[in-house]
């Protein structure tokens, strides 16, 4: 049957961000929707994301962030982070998974943050034809399946985009909450035969909805959260706080 899933990502505690994802794909009448890590953390509201997220996904793989805010820290910004979060949140992000696999269409398709290797390796797409390569490993956060996916969907970077090599494709969702690409809030929408081995035709469809920057600034001052500027200068150019202007 003809099914379509929302992939979102990299919320990064931005509330008016996610509501506005949130609201685009109900209005799509999208009933699935996957998540591909990094709830938590840069943005203000780690706590409130958790709790929607929860709700609203029916898949949530690991990030980076929502590891590393589980750990101990001497980071005052990360502390900040921590602070938001309860018992509750610390153990739902313990418990989620590295990655999720599918069929759709006669595609074996796999999600997860950031690499098969890890969620702390960070893949780009300028990165060489053997970097993007190892992104269809089977590796044992995999699970060690012996199948090589023919499409393979992540995070992390925070920028969209699609590509197709050596049989392949390797897309990107794009960051919900801190996108670094276009000022606007990115998902993407799968649409096939979901959970079917046999071929048919496939859709991978890039969005992106506008939302209320300013009160998500609003919100992190009204907080007063740490490292407020590289966060405004992130949300409102798109642009990563290492690069220099
Ligand atoms: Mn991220």
């Amino acid at each position: 049957m003809l099914e379509r899933i929302a992939i979102i990502s990299d919320i990064h505690g931005n509330i008016p961000a996610l509501n506005a994802v949130l609201k685009d794909i109900g209005e799509k009448h999208i009933q699935r929707i996957i998540c591909l890590g990094d709830l938590v953390g840069k943005g203000p509201d780690s706590d409130l994301v958790i709790d929607i997220i929860k709700n609203e996904c029916e898949i949530v793989v690991k990030g980076n962030w929502d590891d590393f805010i589980t750990k101990e820290t001497e980071f005052e910004t990360l502390k900040w982070h921590q602070n938001r979060l309860n018992n509750d949140h610390f153990h739902y992000l313990e418990s989620l998974p590295f990655s999720f696999d599918f069929y759709m269409s006669g595609k074996f398709i796999r999600l997860y943050h950031a690499s098969p290797h890890s969620v702390y390796t960070r893949i780009q797409p300028w990165d060489s034809i053997e970097k993007r390569l190892s992104m269809f490993d089977d590796t044992e956060h995999t699970g060690f399946n012996k199948i090589s996916p023919d499409v393979v969907g992540y995070g992390d970077v925070h920028q969209a985009f699609i590509q197709h090599f050596q049989g392949k494709t390797l897309f990107n969702a794009g960051s919900v909450g801190n996108p670094l690409d276009l000022t606007q809030a990115s998902y993407t929408i799968l649409e096939g035969d979901y959970q079917s081995n046999k071929e048919s035709s496939m859709a991978i469809q890039f969005v992106r909805v506008p939302y209320d920057i300013e009160l998500a600034i609003q919100l992190a001052k009204n907080k007063e959260m740490p490292d407020l500027q590289p966060y405004i200068k992130e949300l409102t150019t798109a642009k990563y706080r290492g690069i220099k202007d």
